[in-house]
């Protein structure tokens, strides 16, 4: 890796992330359908730059296969039920493919290069460099990472967590790629030290809808599955750009177009999903080219204006049913929901005046929709980032189930909330015992079951644990995968806060920021990538991972390890577990051996999962059971709860701007594959902000002219990007949209929803001026 390839990073306050471009910048409408040649063009080219060419196939063919096989690493869709399709995406590709390149980061890569030189770097160079081999420690005397072996690896930890005054001043922080195995040893390392710091991505994704559905519901997950999918009359499809970022859908959406159901979109940019697609493995449609359509109806609410949309739809069934009584499922509303009157009460008393201005959508095309909605007997809706990173996502989430509750959309085929979770085992973590605020059942199992004492209050979340570190209060950070420093809000306070630590502790398989953005002591520890064989004592090993819609089904490696001093996830996790507790009472070094034994001490702590080696090997693996599915609602009432809450105000203020931070088709959240967003017609440019052409004209801004961003936040301080390139785009007025990592230097850290504690990246209060 030469420098000259890598832009120089002015520590993070502009941070590039993205490769040197390779041209000028270029914007051009994308016309052509969604996946189809483009994709497999992408995919090639992507093959051969990664040298994975002869590997990348062989290994591709093997994934999400129900005869063994290992799950993608990619994103949370299921895997088709149909049984040995092709069922796989040229983002899963991507990802694959970037985990098994040949290139290594090995001791000599680190001898080569200080720390400080190695922060100048872009973090597409970063991960650029290739697989991680051997463990690392930070030697703050020439500013290297230098070798160090496992065993003092883990005692350095170790004796760390041991020395501290108290086990809250540690924080372990989950990406959503963990396997059920090691997540489940993971959390049993915390609690067993005594603190639920259990911070996770989660935390910054779907958190809103994990509340909204556990009051509304008494279940924090979706209750449909994809055959539910493949029956439903009408799918609604709120802020989710799947064909970059839950690629499979798009199938799920062309196989529902061709039988005649009707396909609403919601989202302030018409998204590559929202038009056609070549579906990538019907070969004859490549072969002719035969596009199908993915939409019925496309509506462009303004950022946030979601939840009065849902409330014009229910305002809109209440009335029809005046008039014609099967608008509404009375006798389920009776049967099974709590707090109607007051709903119904509620939508009576928004105004359609209120509900067009908050949504930014005349009143023609919610009543379209609402008809859509009436029409079908069976209905799904689904959502993702676009829906929860606000301040009130809960209530829009909660607005959602109200909605499919009128009209009995739930616990029978075809119908129900179906949220799109984000990283491949996200929704597993959770499942598995990664949550900062547990419950007391939750505990009190563990705790019979695994012969410790658990603590019992709430740990820390991902922005209370920026805040502890910033303030010293928690002083260990340790990372089970992801990219804390350049995922978590604020940049520069995020830095600060991993900077102040005593010790930070990475376990990863590529190198990236948070590795070179790190405490006075830290170590990087690689491990084995789930495309790769995870061989133990008792021989070839499985973990297993639960998908969006709640199957659990094992993932078996086939690859030779990076590095033959590689370990993987639930070995590190023990390894670090006997250092740190001397006297512990779990069998950790037993565990790792089989991780069957694993597996059947999870099947005594967690619900569903009785019986659990066996119906892991079950071809599909089994599904967990959902009581909402089943009419059975573990709420206060016993019902399904209506929420009755008021419409926010979410139209910006006169010069400002609502902006929501976002993926371009090229990356995997702080991976960048290149500068490039192919359906959204970028090329070479990632510090960029969509804006609608009069916003732009109003301000006197130039196609491709710079601009300074302004954010606001609450509190009155100011955060700014300078010299961002301005791109009409076919997004209402008032809004405007960026890409993240960059654009978390706007989020304050002290913006986050007090409704979830999540981040608000998806509204941040935004001026936009022509630069200098
Ligand atoms: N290839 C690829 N796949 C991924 C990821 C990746 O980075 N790359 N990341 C994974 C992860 S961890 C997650 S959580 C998911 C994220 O998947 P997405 O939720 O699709 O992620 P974003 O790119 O943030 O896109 C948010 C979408 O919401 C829209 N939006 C913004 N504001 C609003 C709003 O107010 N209302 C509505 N209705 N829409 C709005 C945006 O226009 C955009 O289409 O994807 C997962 N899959
Ligand atoms: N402004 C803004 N910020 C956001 C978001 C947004 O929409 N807007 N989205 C948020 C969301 S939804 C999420 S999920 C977070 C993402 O946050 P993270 O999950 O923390 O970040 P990733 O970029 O997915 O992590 C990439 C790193 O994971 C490591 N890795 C890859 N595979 C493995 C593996 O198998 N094992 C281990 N141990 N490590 C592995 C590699 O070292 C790689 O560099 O970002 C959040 N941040
Ligand atoms: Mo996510």
């Amino acid at each position: 890796m030469s420098l000259d390839r890598a832009e120089q990073q002015d520590d993070g306050v502009e941070p590039r992330v993205g490769p040197a471009p390779d041209g000028p910048p270029r914007v051009r409408p994308y016309d052509h359908p969604a996946a189809g040649w483009g994709a497999a063009e992408s995919v090639t080219r992507f093959l051969v730059k990664e040298g994975a060419l002869l590997d990348g196939p062989r290994a591709i063919r093997r994934m999400n296969h129900e005869d063994g096989g290992f799950d993608c690493p990619g994103c949370a869709w299921p895997d088709d039920t149909k049984g040995l399709r092709l069922d796989i995406c040229e983002n899963g590709i991507k990802h694959v493919t970037w985990e098994m390149t040949r290139k290594r980061a090995g001791r000599e890569f680190f001898a080569a290069h200080t720390v400080t030189e190695l922060a100048g770097w872009t973090d597409h160079a970063l991960e650029d460099t290739g697989r991680l081999t051997e463990p690392m420690v930070y030697d703050p005397d020439t500013d290297h990472y230098v070798p160090i072996s496992w065993k003092d690896a883990f005692e350095l930890v170790g004796r760390t967590l041991r020395a501290l005054d108290g086990p809250d001043r540690a924080a372990f922080y989950t990406s959503g790629r963990l396997g059920n195995e090691a997540t489940f040893l993971y959390q049993l390392l915390a609690r067993e030290l005594g603190t639920n710091n259990l911070p996770d991505c989660s935390n910054m994704c779907h958190e809103a809808s994990g509340r909204a559905l556990t009051a509304s519901l008494g279940t924090g997950k979706g209750t449909v599955d994809l055959k539910d999918w493949e029956t439903a009359d009408a799918l609604f499809i709120l802020g989710v750009n799947a064909a970059s970022n839950a690629p499979r859908m798009l199938t799920a959406l062309a196989e529902a177009h061709r039988r005649g159901a009707r396909i609403v979109h919601v989202n302030p940019l018409v998204e590559a999903a929202a038009t056609r697609t070549i579906i990538p493995h019907d070969f004859r449609d490549m072969a002719t080219f035969r596009a199908t359509s993915t939409s019925s109806l496309n509506l462009q609410p303004r950022i946030g204006g979601d939840m009065a949309l849902l409330r014009g739809m229910a305002k809109a069934v209440l009335e029809q049913a005046a008039s014609d009584p099967k608008a509404l499922d009375r006798e389920f509303v009776e049967r099974y929901t709590h707090g109607f009157e007051e709903y119904r009460e509620v939508c009576a008393a928004t105004s359609w005046e209120e509900i067009e201005h908050q949504s930014g959508l005349p009143r023609e095309e919610i009543l379209e929709a609402a008809r859509v909605y009436r029409e079908a007997d069976r209905s799904i809706v689904s959502w993702c980032l676009g829906v929860t990173q606000h301040e009130h996502g809960v209530d829009t989430v909660r607005e959602i189930v109200n909605l499919l509750l009128l009209r009995g959309n739930l616990g029978r085929e075809g119908a129900g909330p179906s949220p799109v979770r984000g990283h491949s085992n996200v929704q597993g973590n959770r499942t598995c015992g990664i949550d900062h605020r547990p419950s007391g059942a939750f505990l009190d199992r563990l705790g019979e079951v695994c012969g410790i004492d658990p603590p019992r209050a709430h740990g820390l979340d991902t922005v209370r644990t920026v805040e502890a570190m910033r303030d010293g209060e928690v002083t260990v950070f340790v990372g089970m995968g992801g990219n804390f420093a350049l995922a978590a809000p604020d940049t520069p306070v995020t830095y600060a806060a991993l900077r102040n630590c005593e010790l930070t502790v990475q376990v990863s398989t590529k190198l990236n920021r948070s590795h070179v953005v790190h405490g006075r002591r830290a170590l990087i520890l690689p491990c084995l990538g789930r495309t790769e064989k995870d061989h133990q004592r008792k021989g070839e090993q499985a973990t297993s991972v639960e998908d969006s819609m709640s199957m659990v089904h094992l993932s078996r490696g086939m690859k030779r390890p990076a590095s033959p001093h590689l370990l993987s996830e639930p070995a590190i996790v023990a390894g670090m577990a006997r250092a740190a507790l001397p006297d512990s009472p779990t069998p950790w070094a037993w565990y790792v051996e089989d991780y069957d034994r694993i597996r059947d001490t999870m099947a005594r702590v967690l619900d569903g999962f009785e019986d659990f080696n066996r119906r892991v090997r079950l071809p599909l693996g089994f599904r967990i059971r959902q009581p909402a599915r089943e009419l059975v609602f573990l709420t206060p009432s016993g019902k399904a709860e209506f929420s009755s809450a008021p419409l926010p105000d979410v139209v910006p203020e006169p010069g400002t701007l609502a902006l929501g931070t976002m993926r371009s088709h090229d990356q995997w959240n702080t991976t960048i594959y290149s500068d490039d967003d192919r359906y959204r017609g970028v090329k070479s440019l990632r510090t960029l902000v969509f804006m609608n052409r009069a916003d732009m004209r109003e301000r006197g801004i130039a196609e491709l002219a710079p601009v300074d961003i302004t954010a606001t936040a609450r509190d009155g301080g100011t955060r700014a990007l300078h010299g961002y390139l301005a791109v009409p785009y076919d997004i209402p007025r008032g809004c405007a949209a960026g890409y993240m990592p960059e654009m978390n230097v706007l989020c304050a850290l002290g913006d986050y929803s007090t409704q979830s504690d999540q981040p608000i990246m998806k509204h941040l209060k935004v001026v936009i001026e022509p630069s200098g």
